[in-house]
């Protein structure tokens, strides 16, 4: 019992950190950010606003061109968020998770804690691209460690691990979608099934339906729910990340992006206690001409007291790189909070059951990576 309310506390209150990490589609290389600057005025949501400090980079992979994929989360038990890093697309990837140390990172040092080689070795299959996906969740709350979620890349059949903290342990495997599909599985973890323990949320990537479903983080067999976040027709893959979004309840919040051929096209999607989740916002987040797909992440690192922010980059994959940003559109980090409209471009009304539209502010980075754009941006944070 006494787990169960240090984990009510640890929603209700922000992380002591700051830390998130960009990387890019087209190099290797991930840049690690602490956002330092003070929270705007009341009501404005203002983050960082250029404040953000690069902490360092690091080159998890070196050599490979795929991009990085990144989360944060504590895998150590310090209460700091350490980075985990999975390979993004490339062709013959092992698929090598490495975990590096937070509280190394905000002392601007690199301390890789463990690495571990998930989805069996085999990023891609029949010599395909592969890589992986990677998100972090308290899926065994026993153990104050977060654990380490791996989704399958694009190019095999669909898989989920989830590996004990160190990376010692296969605790969970299974197979979201049908084992025919080769899109990839999006991942990302908060508690939707009211039992406190996170749970597993998988984003169909291209290629099919953009099909998401919350897996019971105690027994995947169980699904808590599941939608079609897009047009059911829609085959260009799904973007997610899932944290408090709203505020308003104990159930996490989902937000999905569309991916490469849609819009930059973001929603999210919310539940009462026994129900549904349904879309409860929803914008632009940039021109909406452009194709190239939007990554989603929500973090809190304006230290609101309450909710979360939605944090998106734009770009197409490496492997799918058939929509470049359009000039409108870099990839940049932009932010959003739920909240009264206040930019972008907004949905027109009456389209989707919402109760509010999330107001958009731009985080003022002033170059996520100055050494050059190569590709779409991944977030974590
Ligand atoms: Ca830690
Ligand atoms: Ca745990
Ligand atoms: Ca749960
Ligand atoms: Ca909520």
């Amino acid at each position: 019992m006494r787990l169960r309310l240090e984990r009510l506390e640890d929603r209700a209150t922000p992380s002591s950190t700051r830390l998130f990490a960009l990387s890019q589609d087209g190099n290797s290389i991930v840049a690690v950010y602490e956002a330092t600057g003070p929270q705007g005025p009341s009501g404005n949501p203002t983050s960082f606003d250029g404040t953000a400090r690069l902490l360092t980079t690091i080159n998890p992979y070196p050599g490979q061109t795929g991009g990085v994929r990144v989360a944060l989360g504590d895998v150590t038990g310090d209460n700091i968020e350490d980075l985990v890093t999975v390979p993004g697309s490339a062709a013959g990837q092992v698929i090598n998770v490495k975990v590096y140390d937070g509280a190394s990172l905000l002392a601007s040092q690199t301390k890789l804690v463990t690495e571990f080689v998930a989805m069996n070795g085999i990023g891609g299959q029949n010599g395909t691209v592969g890589g992986a996906y990677v998100a972090v969740g308290q899926i065994e709350p026993g153990s104050f460690a977060k654990e380490i979620i791996i989704g399958s890349g694009y190019g095999r059949s669909p898989l989920v691990q989830v590996f004990s903290p160190n990376g010692n342990a296969l605790i969970r495997e299974f197979a979201p979608y049908a084992t025919s599909f080769g899109g990839g599985v999006r991942v990302a973890s908060t508690e939707c099934s009211g039992d406190l323990a996170d749970d597993i949320i998988t984003a169909a990537g291209p290629g099919g339906g953009p099909h998401v479903r919350i897996f019971n983080g105690q027994n995947p067999a169980f699904i808590v729910d599941e939608f079609f976040a897009f047009d059911f027709r829609f085959t260009g893959g799904v973007y997610v990340a899932a944290g408090e979004l709203d505020g308003v309840n104990n159930r996490g919040d989902i937000a999905t992006g569309a991916g490469e051929g849609g819009g930059p096209h973001v929603k999210v999607w919310c539940a009462a206690p026994q129900q549904r989740y349904f879309p409860k916002s929803e914008a632009f987040v940039s021109d909406p001409n452009n194709r190239s797909g939007v990554r989603v992440g929500v973090a809190n690192l304006d230290l609101n007291q309450n909710r979360q922010s939605l944090y998106t980059g734009e770009g197409s994959e490496w492997v799918l790189n058939r929509f470049p940003v359009s000039n409108n559109s870099e990839p940049r980090l932009r932010a959003y909070r739920m909240d009264a409209f206040v930019g972008g471009v907004p949905v027109q009304p009456g389209t989707f059951n919402a109760t509010s539209v999330m107001s958009l502010e731009r985080i003022n980075l002033l170059d996520p990576f100055p050494f050059g754009r190569a590709g779409g941006l991944f977030i974590g944070v």
